[in-house]
């Protein structure tokens, strides 16, 4: 197998052949770092690209996203064992009283085809539940998304609520979603907006890398 096709198996959505080729490069001695990094990740990295120009759209993303995480659960194990640490650490949830997660969940998967561990609370998640997964897992970002005009104001008090936990200083807060603006961004004291997931993607893996 070559990491080229595997790329490509990604692209395609091709979950089985993702499968296949991760094991054949393990058996040709390939490491996990090689193939996630040059393989899998490479794939999801055209995809990014593809979906940020509006060249291919949420299906496509989907699918690939799916064929991604087949091929990283079967490196899992292995790279724990190889050492491989991720570059950095995500909680991410929609906020309370909102049900909405395709675009949470996009993001999910660009910020882990982007090498970020994810911790990911689902949707409808409180303030108390966001302090109380910083206080756990002591990410470098709390990523929050919102869908509906009357919930996005509850990205404010995911943030009054780290103040008060004395941990809004030892996270950055991404904050996005269909109703919110640069402006409210600022408004609330956020850190960064973006308008989709391939850029939260890039917005996270440069706060990680200035952290
Ligand atoms: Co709802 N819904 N919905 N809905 N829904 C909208 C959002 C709405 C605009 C439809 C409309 O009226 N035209 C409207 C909101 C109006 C408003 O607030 N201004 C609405 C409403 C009113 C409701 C209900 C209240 C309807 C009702 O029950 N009366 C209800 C609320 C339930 C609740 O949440 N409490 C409701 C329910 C639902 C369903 C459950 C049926 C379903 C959700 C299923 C699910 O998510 N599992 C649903 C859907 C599918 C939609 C629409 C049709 C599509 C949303 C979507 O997934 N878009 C939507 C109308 C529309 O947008 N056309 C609508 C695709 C997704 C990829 O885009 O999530 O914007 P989006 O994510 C983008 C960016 O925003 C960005 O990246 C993504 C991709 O690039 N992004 C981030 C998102 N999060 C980010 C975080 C970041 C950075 C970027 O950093 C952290």
């Amino acid at each position: 197998m070559t990491l080229e096709e595997l790329a490509l198996a990604v692209q395609r959505g091709r979950a089985k052949d993702v499968a296949t080729l991760v094991e054949a490069g393990l058996e040709e001695g390939k490491t996990a770092q090689e193939l996630l990094e040059q393989g899998l990740l490479a794939g999801m990295r055209v995809i990014g690209g593809k979906f940020k120009n509006n060249e291919v759209f949420v299906p496509e993303v989907l699918i690939a996203a799916r064929a991604l995480s087949k091929g990283t659960e079967l490196l899992k194990s292995r790279l724990v064992d190889e050492g491989v640490v991720s570059v950095g650490k995500v909680v991410i949830g929609t906020v309370q009283g909102d049900l909405h997660d395709i675009g949470k969940n996009l993001v999910r998967m660009m910020l882990e085809g982007a090498g970020l561990e994810v911790i990911d609370l689902g949707v409808d998640v409180s303030p108390e539940a966001f302090v109380a997964a910083v206080r756990e897992h002591a990410p470098q970002i709390v990523a929050m998304s919102s869908l509906l005009t009357t919930t996005m104001v509850n990205q404010r008090l995911v943030i009054d609520a780290l103040k008060e936990a004395g941990l809004r200083d030892s996270v950055k807060v991404m904050v996005g979603g269909a109703p919110v603006t640069q402006a409210f961004c600022e408004e609330i004291g956020a850190d960064g907006y973006t308008p989709d997931a391939a850029s939260a993607a890039d917005m996270a893996k440069a706060f990680v890398l200035a952290a």
